[in-house]
């Protein structure tokens, strides 16, 4: 299988190592000479960018949070000039301000290089016609995505999100080989072709570019069965750059960080403590090439572990595990950490269970409670009681023991769970209230 630039891709650990500290020691320098909130945190920490002459010096330095970005919202994190930037993205949070994203020329450049990878290690070429799913706009993945697919060389269907059966119509005509858009919505569109009959087998997708949101190795399977693709991951978050920061190759175990553009890190969400390759915790990432916005640092709240062994493609740079998902998704039931993405995978392999569920939580009786909802097929809505019943208790059993927690279980009809055209959002806590 291709590689897009085997010359950074396949690096030697040793040269990578170097890229990496000339990388770091620039970026601290710019970083403390043009943005007064990292001069700042550095004079706090009594820490000068001299201080850092190995990568483990990295540790040294402060992280840098969301929080920073708002407080200097929305151009204050910058370290170039206005003029200098010429595209802003923003991140897609729900609450509060957004956070502001800014690219020079040359950022763009590497960006457009960084999609073009992970599109061609799930097997993207200039034969492919992508069709982007995601919404244009503030949202970093629709133009990280299309720019990545034009270097290619692959004709772009620059869809936007929404309208699932213009979606589908345009997919049939246009004969598009490549899906890109949420996992979340490649299976509302799957639902959509089964109700209105349309067989996956008279289109012409071969590939799925999924990203933006954690899914499960279930969700994967069940893409993959119903719409008759290969079903790849990819990651990023648009405060680092947007996607590129990681994908995966065609083995599948793992996605390969950009590690001449990001130094990763995993630490111990609770002490910050640098934890060995590995281990569970959560991703930190410095960015060593960007020029508008380095982020040094940066705690991407995204729980993974990281893979260093060599991978059998031939990339040489470090895999992150599909995520959990991030530590403020985490829900906190009687004091057990649980993940949407845990339950989720136990759901998915319950026969008769459609891979639509929602999350509630709240506090009964100054306990907390946990109902999971769940949209089952027609075979199993039973109308018999004791039948239905038998299957609930079962599935408590199952998320009893796979997750640590008792739960209560809802069957819901099915349709009846609402659908995402870009993010899911599966979790309503009430406790919060
Ligand atoms: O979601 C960038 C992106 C767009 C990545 C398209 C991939 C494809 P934000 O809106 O800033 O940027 O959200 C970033 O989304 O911190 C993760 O929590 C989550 N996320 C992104 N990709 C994945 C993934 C874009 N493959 C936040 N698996 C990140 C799990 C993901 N979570």
């Amino acid at each position: 299988m291709p590689i897009w630039d085997p010359a950074s891709e396949c690096l030697a650990p040793e040269k990578l190592r170097l890229i990496q500290e000339e990388g770091v020691r620039a970026t601290l320098e710019k970083a403390y000479a043009n943005v007064p909130c990292y001069r700042r945190k550095f004079d706090e920490a009594g820490l000068r960018p001299e201080k850092f002459r190995a990568l483990e010096d990295l540790a040294l330095f402060p992280f840098t949070t969301k929080e920073d970005l708002r407080l200097n919202y929305p151009y204050g994190m910058f370290a170039v000039p206005l003029r200098d930037v010429v595209r802003i993205h923003s991140s897609s949070g729900t609450t509060g301000k957004p956070t502001v994203v800014g690219y020079t020329k040359s950022d763009l450049e590497s960006w457009a290089q960084l999609v073009a990878r992970f599109m061609t290690a799930a097997g993207v070429t200039d034969e492919d016609i992508v069709h982007i799913a995601f919404g244009y706009g503030l949202f970093t993945g629709a133009f990280g995505l299309h720019y990545g697919a034009e270097r290619i060389g692959a004709s772009v269907i620059p869809m936007s999100s929404g309208n699932t059966d213009r979606q589908l119509m345009i997919m049939q005509d246009y004969r598009s080989t490549a899906l890109v858009c949420t996992p979340s919505y490649a299976l509302t569109l799957a639902d959509r072709m089964e109700k209105t009959g349309l067989d996956p087998k008279s289109l012409s997708l071969k590939v799925g570019l999924f990203g933006a949101e954690p899914w499960s190795e279930e969700m994967r399977q069940e893409l993959e069965k119903r719409l008759g693709i290969l079903a790849t991951d990819n990651y990023g978050l648009s405060e680092v750059m947007g996607p590129g920061v990681a994908g995966e190759c065609l083995e599948r175990c793992g996605m390969h960080i950009a590690e001449d553009h990001f130094v990763a890190e995993i630490i111990d969400p609770e002490t910050g403590a640098v934890l060995p390759h590995g281990h569970w915790g959560e991703l930190v990432l410095t960015t060593i090439s960007k020029q508008a916005l380095p982020m040094i640092r940066y705690r991407t709240r995204d729980i993974t572990r990281l893979h260093p062994e060599r991978c059998a493609c031939g990339r040489t740079h470090v895999r992150m595990e599909k995520t959990r998902g991030r530590s403020d998704d985490m829900l906190i039931i009687k004091g057990v950490n649980v993940f949407p993405t845990q339950i989720e995978e136990i759901l998915f392999q319950a026969e008769g269970c459609e891979p639509h569920y929602q999350l509630v939580v709240e506090r009964q009786n100054n306990q907390d409670c946990l109902e999971v909802r769940v949209e089952v097929n027609d075979r199993i809505f039973f109308d018999e009681m004791k039948l239905q019943r038998a299957f609930i208790q079962e599935l408590e059993k199952k998320l009893a023991s796979g997750v640590g927690v008792g739960c209560r279980v809802r069957l819901v009809e099915s349709s009846s769970i609402p659908r995402f055209e870009g993010k899911a959002s599966r979790v309503i806590d009430l406790r919060k209230k």
